[in-house]
């Protein structure tokens, strides 16, 4: 049932010729990747992982940790019922499930099994991430760049068999599973040899990359990165590595939010990076004065992220990833607040009035083109967000905050 609020805002927007309800139908469309690492704090469920290393880190002690898939498996289900519409589950290869305890260079299919099934249950799609990192061959901060044959083979069969792990599960799910390539690899004080390195590196990926899967079951990406903890004199896997390699090999392109200069403007490369690339997988993110990987907010960053998306029409060729793990606030309230942000921020841009904001731009009338953007600040947005949470069965405001108080209670009880 459409509110009376909702009435008025679909009035207001109409004024300015914005359409709200075609916005909220392209808003249903939209399917977020949700990660599975802000349930457990990147820990996984190998029996003897250490902690996260590859100079990512989880800070915090708040209660309700998932220890077992059962446990992430429920706060999973808790989040999605709290955010609209239909979204992914994005899986690292340390979370199997299941009795055995594989190396990384043994995985397969059947330890992930369980999650497939659960998949289908939930009716949403897997995408996929081998774990090049929390490992005794990756204390070196090397993986696939690793000047020991040996460890480089290692790490060579592990992105494998997570290929073909992603593969199955888009075959099994009849929906493409990204596989997002990260590797910590890179160099504490200034090595001397960064190209021998890099060779290394684009080596491996050849060689991991080399037996093809049908596109329609399984789509590689690589993700690039400026700098970690521990490595920050050089990441041999950098932007301009990997951006080169991705439009070599065809590859999808990972872009991270957190794994740039502090002032670069991301939302800038989408179009730049959509001229040479087909697809593109995003890793929506919040630095803050470093890649922290904080809950992403409907800030600045995110709203010019989503603008972009729309205005640059590549939606349909970008697929949209979170990366944030917070380990300070209730696990669940992070991915629900993070997940409905960016749909927030994306709701927002869909209701830009586009067609009058292009022609202003190319009259030169600068002045049109800002004062319609501030001007649009004040309209409606929230009632429109409303509406599409009550069509989508999910909660807002008050009422979402006590879903989440609730399901927090229930869970600190976790050891
Ligand atoms: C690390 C990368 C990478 C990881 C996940 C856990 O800086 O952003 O995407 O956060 O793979
Ligand atoms: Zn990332």
């Amino acid at each position: 049932m459409t509110t009376k609020q909702y009435s008025l805002a679909r009035e207001m927007f109409s004024e300015w010729q914005i359409d709200t309800e075609a916005a909220i139908a392209a808003l249903s469309d939209i399917s977020i990747s949700m990660h599975c690492w802000q349930g457990d704090d990147v820990v996984g469920f190998e029996k003897n992982s250490g902690t996260s290393g590859g100079g990512i880190q989880a800070t915090g002690n708040h209660p309700g940790r998932a220890r077992t898939p059962d446990e992430l498996r429920a706060d999973l289900e808790s989040a999605f019922s709290l955010i609209p519409g239909s979204h992914r589950l994005n899986l690292h290869a340390m979370y199997f499930d299941t009795d055995e305890s594989p190396d990384r260079d043994a995985i397969e299919y059947h330890h992930f099994e369980p999650w497939v099934d659960w998949a289908r249950e939930q009716k949403i799609g897997l995408d996929f991430n081998p774990t090049f990192f929390a490992h005794a061959k990756a204390d070196d901060n090397l993986t696939l760049s690793h000047p020991d044959k040996g460890i480089r083979d290692f790490w060579i069969e592990h992105g494998k068999r997570s290929r073909e792990i992603a593969a199955r599960f888009g075959a099994e799910l009849q929906s493409p599973c990204i596989n997002n390539i990260w590797v910590p690899d890179g160099y504490k004080d200034i090595p001397i040899d960064r190209m021998a390195a890099r060779e290394r590196l684009e080596d491996s990926l050849n060689e991991m990359l080399t037996p093809l899967h049908d596109k329609s079951h399984m789509l590689d990406a690589v993700e690039s990165k400026l700098f970690g903890i521990g490595v920050e004199a050089c990441t041999v896997g950098s932007h301009e590595f990997y951006f080169g390699y991705a439009i070599r090999k065809g590859t999808l392109l990972c872009l991270d939010m957190g794994h740039f200069h502090p002032t670069e403007n991301i939302a800038d490369k989408l179009s730049a990076c959509a001229l040479s690339l087909d697809e593109i997988l995003l890793h929506v993110s919040r630095p803050m004065r470093w890649d922290s990987d904080h809950v992403i907010l409907l800030n600045d960053d995110i709203q010019a992220m989503a603008n972009e998306l729309v205005s640059a029409n590549l939606l349909g060729r970008t697929h949209i990833g979170l990366d944030f793990f917070d380990a300070t606030i209730s696990r669940t309230a992070a991915w629900v607040i993070g997940t409905r942000n960016m749909q927030k921020a994306l709701l927002r841009a869909l209701l830009m009035p586009l067609d009058k904001l292009r022609q202003a731009e190319n009259a030169l009338d600068f002045t049109t083109r800002l004062t319609v953007t501030e001007e649009l600040k004040d309209l409606p947005y929230g009632s429109v967000w409303n509406e599409f949470c009550a069509r989508s069965d999910v909660p807002a405001g008050r009422e979402l905050i006590a879903s989440l108080d609730n399901y927090q209670r229930g869970v600190s009880v976790r050891g």
